[in-house]
This record gives C-alpha cells, structure tokens and sequence, in this order.
C-alpha cells in the first residue's frame, strides 16, 4: 500500500517528526530552500498536513492549493487560526488535541495567577539583585477575599474552577449559555461578570466570536483593584485597553500567556511591574506536548486507517461517516 503523502509546513516536536516519518511520506517545507517550488512540486499529492501554530493561518488559499489534501491535523486545542468553515466547504476533516492538556493549562493558570497576585517573578528578581539586605521584599496583594470570574467554561476552565475550589474562592463564569449542572454563578456578559468579580481569568476560545470580549468597559468593571490572567489568546482582549487599562490604574494587574501578535509583545508592557508575562507556555511541558503530539498523529493515522479520525473538531463532524 502506498504511504499517504503528509505536509508539515512548519517544524513540529521531534517526536511527531519520527512518528510521521514512520507512516507516511513526510514533507518538510520549512527545511526547502525554495518552499515555493516545493510546494507546487508536491501539492497535487498531499493527503494530509500536520500544523503547529508556527505553520500560520491555514485558510482557503492553502486548501485551493492542496487539491488532494483530507485531513487537517493540528497541534492544539485551539484553531482559531484554521479556517475551519472553508476547510468543511472543501470536504477537508480538521482535527484537534482535546482533552489532553486541560489539566496542564489549568495548572499554569493558578500558577499565574498566584504569581501575578503574590508577584512571585518580582520576588525572584529582588533577591538576583542582591536588594533583601536592604530591606524586606514589600507586601503584595492576595487571593485571599477575592472573587474569581472565569470567561469560558470549558473543559480547562472547569479544571480551573475545580482547582480554585480548593483555594476558598467564590467562583463565577461567563459564557455562551449558562451551563446546566453547574453551580458556579453564570453572568450573561462579561462586563457583568466583571463587576461581580475581582479576579478575571480568560479561558475562551478565540476567533471572531471572541475578538476583544475583554474592553476596555471590561477592564473597568473589574475596577481599580481587579486582576486579569488571560491563558487563552491574544484576540480576546483589546490589547491597547488593556496596556491603558494597567498604565492609568484602571485596574492593579495581570498575567499574560497570550498576546495579539505574538511573539510580539509590546514594549509598554514589558516596561510595566504591574504584570507577569509568559511566552505562550499554557501546555508547553515535555509530558502534554508529547500527548499532543501522539494525538496528532493518532488523528492522521486514524483518518487512513478507518476514514474516522480521533478528535475531529465540530465544523467537519458531518464530513464523517
Ligand atoms: C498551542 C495552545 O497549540 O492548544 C492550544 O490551543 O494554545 C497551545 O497548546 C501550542 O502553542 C502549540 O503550538
């Protein structure tokens, strides 16, 4: 049987790489000198391609230009990148990584959390600039007493809900539809969720649905003592508001894994003390990494084995027999 060709546009964890290599014919376009001839080269036989975020959009001018491909199988939970609407108009499957990183991004989210609020990386730097001699490291704001808001209740902001249990907190959500058997206080809008709550956490998908469901009438809600932690992506807040929002003192601060045009983060924040700053690290451990990177495979090795992929993502469901 002849090994279904594969396109890996941009690199992926080495695993995968070898996984892939195993099964199919792997084509590695970030390695081609001239990518572009590559790809005209090759792109009447791709049945699949594997994409990290590093690949970019993926949107119909791919899809148009690979007229064989199948399948989409992308690195993530989120494909917001991935126009997933023209890819189902083409009859082409894209999949996912549900599932496997909810526990480790809600990890990092109390960690960020508890580092933006007890502001752990300040701490760190006062002792590395040997300034403890002089004086005791001055007292930071708490968890304790506060509200918590969760934007987007979903498999990782319920894990993120069941973590902040065991810390004492009140919790509350907003999202699409108040969700039934929960307990936590649904807010039917985020600006009401945000005056009801002095913490914000942003958990939501992004896209167009959630483009800067975060504003600056958000920021202002949670007030001058509130907190955002945004985990999600950079699209779901107005960047420039919330760079505004933390400058005049509309709200105290915020942990960021996620920016608007990353890896670009702007100077203004970088300048500011009054925030914590990742470098989009939500599921990046060795451990869910390697998940995501067997689902990733699993899903390709699913489609052309069976026709019935793993994890396929809810626009191309009904592209599956
Ligand atoms: C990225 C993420 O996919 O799963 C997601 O939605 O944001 C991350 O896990 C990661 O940057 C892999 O490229």
């Amino acid at each position: 049987m002849t090994r279904p060709d594969i396109l890996m546009p941009a690199a992926m964890p080495a695993d995968v790489i070898a996984a892939l290599d195993a099964r199919f014919v792997l084509h590695r376009l970030w390695e081609q000198e001239d990518r572009e001839a590559y790809l005209a080269a090759v792109a009447p036989r791709i049945r699949g391609l594997a994409a990290s975020t590093l690949a970019g959009r993926l949107d119909a001018g791919w899809f148009d230009a690979l007229p064989a491909l199948e399948i989409v199988a992308s690195f993530g939970v989120g494909y917001d990148r991935i126009d997933a609407a023209a890819a189902a108009a083409r009859g082409i499957v894209v999949t996912n990584t549900p599932g496997v990183l909810d526990e480790e991004v809600a990890d990092l989210t109390l960690g960020l959390l508890l580092a933006t609020l007890r502001r752990l990386p300040q701490a760190d730097r006062y002792v590395r600039d040997g300034l403890w001699p002089g004086g005791p490291f001055p007292l930071s704001p708490t968890l304790r007493g506060r509200r918590v808001g969760i934007i987007g209740l979903g498999a990782i902001g319920k894990a993120v809900a069941r973590r902040l249990a065991g810390f004492g907190v009140p919790i509350a959500y907003h999202g699409r539809s108040r969700q039934a058997g929960v307990a936590h206080a649904y807010h039917p809008s985020a600006v009401d969720l945000a005056a009801a709550c002095d913490v914000l956490i942003a958990v939501v998908p992004g896209g167009a649905a959630t483009r800067h469901l975060v504003d600056a009438a958000v920021l202002a809600a949670l007030g001058p003592d509130g907190v955002f932690i945004n985990v999600a992506r950079g699209s779901v807040v107005d960047q420039d508001a919330l760079v505004a929002a933390l400058a005049d003192g509309t709200i105290l601060a915020a942990g960021l894994d996620v920016f608007a045009d990353e890896p670009h983060v702007p100077d203004a924040l970088r300048a500011m003390d009054n925030v914590v700053l990742l470098p989009h690290v939500g599921s990046a451990s060795h451990h869910t990494r390697a998940a995501m990177g067997r689902l990733v495979v699993d899903n390709l090795a699913a489609w052309f084995d069976t026709g019935r992929p793993l994890t396929p993502v809810a626009e191309t469901l009904a592209l599956i027999g």
